[in-house]
């Protein structure tokens, strides 16, 4: 393939409009919603916090900044696989050590609004993905799936977006054969619009936290929290999505992009 070309003509296609950018990330501020674990297992990330430096003022006075109290696992984010337990002794499993290649790759969309506004415990098993690999394409090694569930319009109420009663949180996810079936297709990662990569009763499933527990043992990624996933079309979409650089980091807030055809 003649790359170079490839590039000059992305380049112009940026710049008219024909190659739209589709903001992935949602805000991420001290309402961002944060998970929250059952106490009697586990601590919860703190609430982020943004501290004022200065802002033209007796602390500085040309300039403003903050500095930010965030946990890795906050907002719209990545999860290495140094995040779980299964994946904690791969040397690039952090984020300062994936390979930079791996954040910039297609991605396959999988809408699932339908079922979850019907299901909040919506999930997406293995022949729910063939059967749209059926309409849409097979996925290809290297790309990302991830799951369109329009949840993103929740989470301007943490309540809404969490969605739990006493029965503990209520969100889609996928299957455990879901994720052992994208793997198995040589996919780079599982995304969703949800808290987190797994289903809120996924502490239940066998494993417990299936997308966790085999996307990390198998040194693949996951993305929490995605924005804007119905702007996106079902194939043809380049994902780009690269945490912070943080050392031995297991897992960062980013700013997921998608580029788009137009
Ligand atoms: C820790 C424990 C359970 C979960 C999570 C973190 C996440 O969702 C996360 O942000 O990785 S489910
Ligand atoms: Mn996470």
């Amino acid at each position: 393939m003649a790359a170079k070309n490839i590039l000059a003509e992305l380049g112009t296609l940026l710049m008219q409009g024909g190659v739209e950018v589709v903001d992935l990330s949602g805000p991420l501020g001290p309402d961002t919603p944060l998970l929250k674990l059952p106490p009697e297992l586990a601590k919860d990330t703190p609430r982020i916090e943004v501290h004022k430096i200065s802002e033209y003022d007796k602390d500085g006075p040309f300039w403003a900044w903050n500095w930010l109290k965030i946990g890795e696992h906050s907002g719209t984010h990545f999860d290495a696989p140094h995040h779980w337990i299964t994946g904690k002794d791969y040397p690039d499993g952090y984020t300062d050590t994936i390979p930079a290649k791996n954040f910039v790759a297609p991605v396959n969309v999988i809408d699932c609004s339908a079922e979850v506004a019907a299901n909040p415990d919506f999930l997406l098993t293995a022949a729910g993905v063939q059967a749209w690999e059926a309409r849409h394409g097979a996925i290809n090694a290297g790309e990302w799936v991830v799951m369109r569930s329009d949840w993103d319009k929740r989470a301007h109420d943490e309540a809404l977006y969490l969605n739990a009663d006493a029965t503990g949180p209520h969100s889609p996810g996928p299957t455990p054969d879901c994720i052992d079936y994208i793997l198995s297709k040589g996919a780079l990662g599982w995304g969703t619009q949800c808290i987190g990569t797994d289903a809120g009763q996924a502490g239940g499933m066998t494993p417990p936290f299936p997308a966790h527990n085999l996307l990390h043992k198998a040194n693949r990624y996951g993305l929490a929290s995605l924005a804007n996933l119905d702007k996106l079309p079902p194939k043809g979409a380049i994902l780009i999505v690269a945490p912070l650089k943080l050392v031995q980091g297991t897992g960062s807030p980013i700013r997921a992009l998608a580029l788009v055809a137009r």
